[in-house]
Formats: C-alpha cells, structure tokens, sequence
C-alpha cells in the first residue's frame, strides 16, 4: 500500500553547476556510512559532478552547527581567493563577511556568493562557495539525557546556521531510539524500526539540497513562479 508519508516524488532539478558541502559526524560509523553514499547518489543523480561534492567529517553531531558555519566561510574564502586568482572581480560584498558569516537580512545571494558559478582556468571543479551544506549525523537513545541535550542543540543550531548564513543547511541528523532504527532509515538489512522498508534517508536529503540551492539561486534574481 502506498504511504502518505514523505515528500512524495522528488523534483528534478539541474544540479550540474552547484557545489555542494556534505558534512557529517562519525559516531555511529555505520549507519553515517550509508547515509552519506545515499546523499552522493542522489545529488549524482541530479547532475551534480564528484568533483563538486566536498566532504568534510567531525567526531559527533555536537560538532556540527559550528563545522556547518565554518565549513561554509571556508568555502567563501576559497570562492573569494579563486575568483581574485583568476582575474574575475565578483566579490561585492564587505570583506569583513568573510569569516563571520553575513548577518544581512536582504543579500539575497548571501555573502559574497558569486552571481554566477566560477571556474579556475583550467580546472573542472567549481570553486564559488557552496550552494547548500547537507549536515549528517545520527544520534542514538541511550539511558541518560545526552541524547536529548544534542539533539535540540543541533537542531536550534543548524537551523540558525541555515538563517544567518541564507545558504540551505539540510538537515540530515537522524534521532532514533535505538540501532536498528538507525540501520532501517540508512537502507540498511537488518533494520528492526517500525519502517523498515530499506529507504535510504539520505536521498531525500540529497534531492532537497538541490532543489533548494537551485530554488535560492533562482530567488536571488528575483525569479518567482514559473
Ligand atoms: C557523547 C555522544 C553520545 C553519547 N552519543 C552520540 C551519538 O549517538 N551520536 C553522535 O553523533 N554523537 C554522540 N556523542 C558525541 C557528541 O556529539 C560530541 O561529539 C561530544 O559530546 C563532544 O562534543
């Protein structure tokens, strides 16, 4: 029987000039493992190249909002210093955004996010700040109140990220209450959760980072309907 839950067929959308941050936690190696290759798949499958997927990895899920943040000014600044090297002059906003994020309400393409893709001459892979950051982490029950604490943390967190920085922070953190629950929204055999229908989670999480960096580039120029 087909299921009401979900977000129903994903969009198709045109992936092959984003650049895409993944950035993930390692506790529960596993089941992050699986995770993080559903969330390539699915952005392959929407045109994004492999050279434009950047991993970067943090011990656990505590970790994240600060490694999504930095993660993301990292990609500024090699964005900023490429398009310098490369004798395109698209940095047009203040340079003090830089390393603290931008805080402005109506820059519509975020801190000195170029208009338009750029590529060092030369080589295949973009180097414009990322278009979206798809943080992953999965955080499993255990007696005391841990689990708690860091998943409302990460999740306040990750949200404020996503609206200081206008970039979309997908947000791949699975809170479940024990392994095979994990295991079962991984794709994983062996899943003994309520839903183990062998869906991999992190597809979706991959489709929505496209159609929402594509989506954000297209409001940026002010382009509203279809
Ligand atoms: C400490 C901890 C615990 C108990 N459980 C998890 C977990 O299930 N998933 C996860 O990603 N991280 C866990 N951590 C580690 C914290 O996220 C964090 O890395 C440490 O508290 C150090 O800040």
């Amino acid at each position: 029987m087909a299921t009401l839950k979900g977000p129903g067929a994903a969009e198709t959308h045109d992936g092959s000039k984003l650049r895409i941050g993944i950035i993930h936690a390692r506790w529960n190696k596993t089941i992050i493992e699986a995770l993080v290759n559903g969330t390539k798949k699915a952005l392959k499958q929407q045109g994004v190249k492999e050279e434009n997927i950047v991993v970067e990895s943090v011990p656990g899920s505590y970790e994240l909002p600060l490694a999504v943040q930095r993660f993301y000014a990292a990609s500024q600044v090699q964005g900023a210093s490429s398009a310098v090297a490369g004798g395109v002059a698209t940095v047009t906003s203040g340079i003090g955004d830089l390393l603290g994020g931008s805080a402005s309400q109506t820059d519509l393409h975020g801190s000195l996010q170029p208009g338009e893709p750029e590529k060092q001459a030369g080589a295949t892979a973009l180097r414009h700040a990322f278009d979206a950051v798809i943080a992953i982490g999965v955080l499993i029950k255990g007696e005391t109140m841990h689990f708690e604490y860091i998943a409302d943390a990460v999740s306040h967190g990750l949200m404020r990220v996503q609206l200081d920085t206008g970039i979309p922070v997908i947000f791949g953190l699975l809170t479940v209450l024990n392994e095979g629950q994990g295991l079962a929204r991984a794709g994983l055999e062996g899943g003994k959760g309520l839903q183990s229908n062998g869906h991999n989670h992190g597809e979706d999480w991959g489709h929505a980072a496209v159609e929402l960096a594509v989506k954000r580039r297209a409001w940026a120029d002010g382009k509203v309907g279809s």
